[in-house]
């Protein structure tokens, strides 16, 4: 039997924990601090508790179940806590945007499908349903259509014409996170399951700090754009 008592040497289990604390952290700080920031904004900062609450109770789990299985990928939990924290971001991008101006229901859908389809297609490749190379290939075009609606489409257009300084801040530091932050979880998977030396222990490491950088730093970067924007 496995125990779950933290060793030194189990860095994977600790960067669990830690991410774990983090999490909490954040969940508590988005709801303390909804009372500073306007009318407006504070939707957008619920959501992002909403999204790091939801995260720890997953890291929570997650870290028993690498512990207690001697090592292995906690793949369902993993995705579990995407399928349910993803389209919240989703959600987020669309409350921002309608904060400050009008935004056609359309867009919002696209942007869910994509990540679905990303997110589905991660999700058979992890657990051997589907090649993992043809997985990984169909979850990059739902990613990068994502950055072409948040770039080009007309999430872009309409952000650029609202207007509002604050908005379009959030909107520019959120597209970075998409564009930067999200890149590292293919990273991960590709550390996992592509070429030679697959790796699980890499993998988890590389998507849990993918996860504090998504998930508390975009919230962050909400909470700084609604905290200067409450301001004025
Ligand atoms: C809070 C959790 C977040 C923001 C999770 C994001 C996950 C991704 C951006 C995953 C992307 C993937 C690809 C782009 C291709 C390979 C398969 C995935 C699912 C790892």
């Amino acid at each position: 039997m496995k125990e779950l008592l933290l060793k030194s040497g189990d860095h994977v289990a600790i960067s669990f924990w830690v991410i774990s604390m983090a999490m909490v952290a954040a969940t508590a700080f988005f709801f303390l601090e909804r009372d500073r920031v306007s009318e407006k904004w504070k939707t957008s900062l619920t959501i992002a508790g909403l999204i790091t609450g939801i995260a720890a109770w997953h890291y929570f789990y997650m870290r028993e179940a690498w512990m207690l299985t001697g090592g292995q990928s906690p793949t369902e939990i993993r995705y579990v806590d995407w399928f349910i924290t993803v389209p919240l971001q989703i959600v987020e991008f669309y409350v921002i945007l309608a904060a400050v101006t009008t935004v056609a229901s359309g867009l919002f859908w696209r942007l869910l499908v994509s990540s679905t389809v990303m997110l589905v297609a991660g999700y058979l490749g992890e657990t051997q349903a589907m090649n993992v190379t043809l997985a990984f290939v169909i979850g990059m075009a739902g990613w990068l259509y994502i950055i072409y609606e948040i770039f080009a489409g007309e999430a872009s257009k309409v952000n650029a014409a609202s207007g509002n300084a604050s908005s379009q801040k959030a909107f520019n530091t959120l597209r970075l996170i998409v564009t930067i932050g999200w890149a590292i979880y293919p990273i991960g998977y590709a550390i996992g399951y592509l070429g030679s030396g697959a790796d699980a222990g890499t993998m988890n490491l590389v998507y849990n700090l993918a996860d504090f950088v998504n998930k508390i730093a975009f919230g962050m970067a909400i909470y700084a754009a609604a905290v200067t924007d409450s301001k004025n």
